[in-house]
């Protein structure tokens, strides 16, 4: 016997094809009609809160390079979202994003649990959103969602759809389209781009998200050695996009107005590939760009472009065009190589009690398998990270693009679960603040029962630390709110199923995480640790 075609049998064929067999979320009523006799090759995995879902998705569709489903309770669930959802679209992740709307017939009453203004509630954070006018549209929204999110730029995008809409009688196949993901730049301005890059006496070179989510690594590399040009990270960014260890890296270019002027000065060219110009944060007054200096930014995102303080833009696909200026531009042979960066790695004479962030990091740095990647959410120890633990390999560096916290966690389950998709087998290290481990703390829950190969090392420093970094630049002293005595986590970990210990002593730490490595499931190491005072 035949099942009988419905909108819900021609949708799931229509998600089969585009391969988004995998759905995160939390479901409600609203969404059961959607979830009813859900197929065996497809799977569901449940997060306990929807920040956690839609992380998890986010990581899940950055590491498999496809985009990702997720599937949210009317507007609740839509609303514990939308921190994250901020994230997934700066972070350019094309996700579907998805919630039940309630029965047609009862919308006009304003029902319980109606998403009322539903395609309004996740903007502006959605690069389209849609509510069918009609059940039949159902598939061809999924289609045109599909399109939506994974044309550049990359982003969010959301369909509500009601309840009723799914059993629906509905002839099928839904009409299956493809479109494409990148798009090069325009030919004329790269070679005028290229000829201002050969003529630069000492160009400095910034590489954002964008080069490693275009797959430009090795290319960014190749360009880098070509111009001898020094190599800075782009503020803030969610990827790293070039080796931390190259010997023409000169380290992250800063934050502010100030920091970034005063560290491009001497360089008559900064060309910005993949990035903002700038991600600006905080506000430190200064010249956007020293005297002498001109700007030249490549992005995917004609927002991004539009919105540079400064300089000349092109659009088009960060790898694309950088493989593209490696033909073009001139051998750098002329220019001297600039001095590689100065690494103290200073480390106390003798042990501390509690532990300093170098201390942790100097630790890992000796137990860190070299294929493993890290997820970093610990605010106020960014510098020292990159110092004891630099990013080597493309795809391996993950952060929250938004700067909200409680992304960290559930993005270190959405790796493991995308490595497993793709037949990688690699440790995820999430090293991230007892502050920052709160806010989507139920996704320790998803990674125990996937027994997700991850270790979070929580830095335990009993205080939102950077806040406090933050007080002293913005002088606002006496803020409430700044202390975390009496938080348990290790003991909170166990409560999900995780591992978890606490570790006093580098020795601890380094054994912990050497037995966690070989655990085959998640480890929670919560390390006590002196609050580190951020440069900012
Ligand atoms: C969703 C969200 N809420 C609040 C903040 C403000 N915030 C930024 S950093 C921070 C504290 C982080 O503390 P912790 O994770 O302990 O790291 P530490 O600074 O101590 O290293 C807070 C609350 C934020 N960025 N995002
Ligand atoms: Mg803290």
């Amino acid at each position: 016997m035949t099942e009988k075609s419905t909108v819900r049998s021609v949708t799931y064929d229509l998600l089969r094809s585009l391969r988004l067999t995998t759905v995160f979320g939390n479901p409600g009523s609203t969404e059961e009609t959607f979830l009813q006799e859900f197929p065996g090759d497809f799977s569901y995995v449940l997060a306990l809160q929807e920040a956690s879902a839609i992380a998890m998705a986010d990581a899940f569709s950055q590491v498999t390079g496809r985009p990702a489903l997720v599937n949210l309770h009317s507007s609740a669930g839509v609303g514990n979202a939308m921190g994250n959802l901020v994230a997934a679209y700066h972070g350019n992740t094309p996700l579907i994003v998805t919630a039940g709307q309630q029965q047609r017939e009862l919308m006009i009453g304003e029902p319980y649990l109606g998403n009322r203004e539903a395609t309004t509630m996740p903007k502006p954070w959605v690069k389209w959103s849609y509510e069918p006018y009609r059940a039949e549209d159902v598939p061809e929204a999924f289609m045109r969602a599909y399109a939506m999110a994974l044309q550049p730029p990359a982003g969010p995008v959301f369909l509500s759809v009601p309840l009723d809409d799914w059993n629906k009688p509905l002839a099928g196949p839904a009409r299956v389209r493809t479109v494409s993901d990148r798009v090069a730049p325009d030919a004329e301005r790269l070679a005028l781009f290229a000829g201002r890059i050969s003529a630069s006496r000492r160009p400095a070179l910034v590489f954002g998200p964008e080069v490693d989510r275009s797959g430009g690594w090795d290319a960014a590399i190749a360009l880098a050695e070509k111009l001898r040009a020094a190599v800075y990270g782009a503020p803030l960014a969610d990827r790293v996009s070039f080796p931390e260890d190259h010997p023409l890296f000169r380290g992250p270019l800063g934050m502010s107005v100030k920091t970034i002027s005063d560290r491009l000065a001497g360089h008559d060219l900064a060309v910005v590939i993949g990035a903002e110009v700038f991600r600006y944060y905080p506000y430190v007054p200064g010249d956007f760009l020293p005297a002498g200096t001109e700007l030249l930014q490549i992005t995917a995102s004609p927002e991004a472009a539009a919105a540079a303080r400064v300089g000349d833009a092109l659009l088009g696909d960060a790898a694309i065009a950088i493989q593209a200026l490696l033909d073009l531009v001139g051998e750098g042979a002329t220019r001297t190589a600039p001095e590689p960066m100065a690494r103290p790695r200073l480390l106390p004479p003798t042990p501390s009690s509690p532990l300093t962030p170098p201390e942790v990091y100097a630790a890992l740095s000796r137990v860190r398998p070299p294929d493993s990647v890290i997820v970093n959410e610990s605010t106020s120890t960014m510098a020292q990270q990159i110092e004891w633990l630099p990013t080597i390999q493309t795809g391996s560096f993950f952060a929250t693009a938004s700067g909200g916290i409680g992304w960290g966690v559930p993005a270190a389950a959405g790796i493991a679960l995308a490595d497993r998709d793709r037949g990688v087998t690699r440790p995820v290290i999430g090293l991230i603040g007892d502050g920052s481990s709160q806010y989507s703390v139920q996704a320790l829950w998803t990674a125990a029962q996937h027994k997700l190969p991850i270790v979070y090392v929580v830095m335990r420093n009993e205080e939102y630390s950077i806040l406090k970094s933050f007080a002293v630049l913005e002088e606002t002293p006496g803020v409430p709110g700044l202390d975390l005595p009496g938080l348990d986590i290790a003991a909170l970990a166990r409560g999900w199923g995780c591992r978890a210990a606490d570790a006093g002593t580098t020795q601890e730490l380094e054994q912990e995480f050497k037995t966690a490595l070989s655990a085959e499931t998640t480890t929670v190491i919560v390390v006590r640790t002196q609050p580190q005072k951020a440069m900012l």
